[in-house]
């Protein structure tokens, strides 16, 4: 292998493996509303100042505050959070484009309860889900954040994301720092590992050039 053959092989291989990793949809629920308190929402979450609507909303949910709410944890980001629960169970949809049909994909999210009232209702639970695919229930009736992560298979170019709560109460499951990247599959593993395997075998080479060559000699 000559070295632009490897720098090449190199170059194809973490290029391969930075792609699997990158997330092809964020959300922190930041910019939806500055009120200090919690504004509820019907129809859509839209950026404030206009444009494109990240999610449509099913029945109604709230932005929340974390300093309303009591939300005192590092988890979650920002100062706004999601509540699944507008005035009773709503719902959040995303569009997610730029899919590849049969590759997985992990949506990561950090999940918590609004326990700032109906605290005799235990659930805080919700439903995370692909529309017309799986879904998965969360729930945690606690304002400490959880890492959560639902996994799905693409079956084509655009899958709709949901976050459904499930309880009948104004008080449901928060939600925050959702994203979606592509799971790695086994052969972009061996990938990585074969790049690694190839940066230790070109400094190993660098050394043992360095001891006996001549500057400027190529191998
Ligand atoms: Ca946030």
């Amino acid at each position: 292998m000559t070295r632009h053959s490897l720098r090449l092989a190199l170059a194809a291989s973490l290029m391969s493996a930075s792609a699997a990793h990158a997330a092809i949809f964020t959300d922190t629920f930041e910019t939806y509303t500055t009120a200090p308190g919690f504004e509820t929402f019907s129809t859509a979450l839209a950026p404030i100042g206009g444009g494109v609507a990240t999610w449509t909303v099913g029945g109604d949910v709230d932005v929340v505050s974390t300093s309303l709410s009591g939300f005192g944890t590092p988890a979650s980001q920002g100062n706004y959070v999601l509540d699944l629960n507008g005035t009773g169970a709503g719902s959040i949809t995303a569009l997610l484009g730029g899919l590849v049909a049969n590759q997985q994909y992990r949506v990561d999210f950090q999940y918590a309860g609004n326990m700032a009232g109906d605290l005799g209702v235990a659930s805080r639970g919700f439903d995370v889900g692909i529309v017309g695919g799986a879904s998965q229930f969360f729930d945690n009736p606690s304002t400490t954040f959880a890492e959560g992560a639902f996994t799905f298979t693409a079956t084509g170019a655009f899958a709709q994301l949901r976050f459904a709560g499930n309880t009948a109460s104004p008080y449901g499951g928060v939600i925050d720092n959702v994203s979606v990247a592509a799971v790695p599959e086994p052969h972009e593993w061996a990938m990585m590992l074969a790049g690694l395997g190839l940066v230790g075998w070109a400094a190993r080479r660098r050394r043992e050039q360095s001891g006996t060559a001549p500057m400027g000699v190529a191998a």
